[in-house]
């Protein structure tokens, strides 16, 4: 499915926000592991719903991907239904999968997200809804099937939950490079 604006909940969001949020988690890129500069991570309000992930702790959201396994991003507060995080990357890289790792917390992963892929920020393809892995090890795996060439993920909050929103890591994997 392909239209123009990225969400069900709130319109694609405008490339200037995306680039001062991106500019702010500028040294997220690089630390993340193998293969080589893969993504940053990028978020800003979407202005449609009352607290976008980023809007909590937005400081702490390279810690999501600063390689250990002991540091978090954490929404600090309960889980709103629009809540997002987005990876934006440098160049099309072609993904096949993607983890948001809350282990350490594990009861700290949203019930259910919508994820959404572009190409160039503007036309946004469904991959589908996806939440916490049966085995209640506190991981979120995406897969994209299949593997296609993207700049950027949007994963996105659908429904409100008591507790808290971490991520401890976010693990992509490459189809090709
Ligand atoms: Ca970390």
């Amino acid at each position: 499915m392909r239209r123009r604006g990225g969400g069900r909940l709130a319109a694609g969001a405008p490339l200037g926000a995306l680039a001062v949020a991106a500019a702010v988690l500028a040294g997220c890129g690089p630390r993340v592991a193998v293969p080589p500069p893969p993504f940053t991570l990028a978020a800003d309000s979407l202005g449609e719903t009352a607290l976008p992930a980023v809007a909590r702790r937005p400081e702490n959201l390279a810690k999501a991907c600063d390689g250990s396994g002991e540091t978090r991003w954490t929404s600090a507060a309960p889980i709103a239904a629009g809540y997002f995080v987005e990876l934006a990357f440098p160049r099309e890289r072609a993904v096949s999968a993607l983890t948001l790792d809350a282990a350490p917390s594990r009861g700290d992963a949203p019930d259910r997200v919508l994820v959404e892929v572009s190409r160039d920020g503007r036309d946004w393809e469904e991959l589908g809804e996806f939440g916490p892995s049966p085995a209640g090890d506190g991981k979120t795996r995406i897969d994209v099937k299949p593997p296609r060439p993207v700049r950027r993920i949007m994963v996105r909050v659908l429904e409100p939950a008591p507790h808290w929103w971490s991520i401890y890591e976010v693990t992509v994997e490459y189809a090709r490079d």
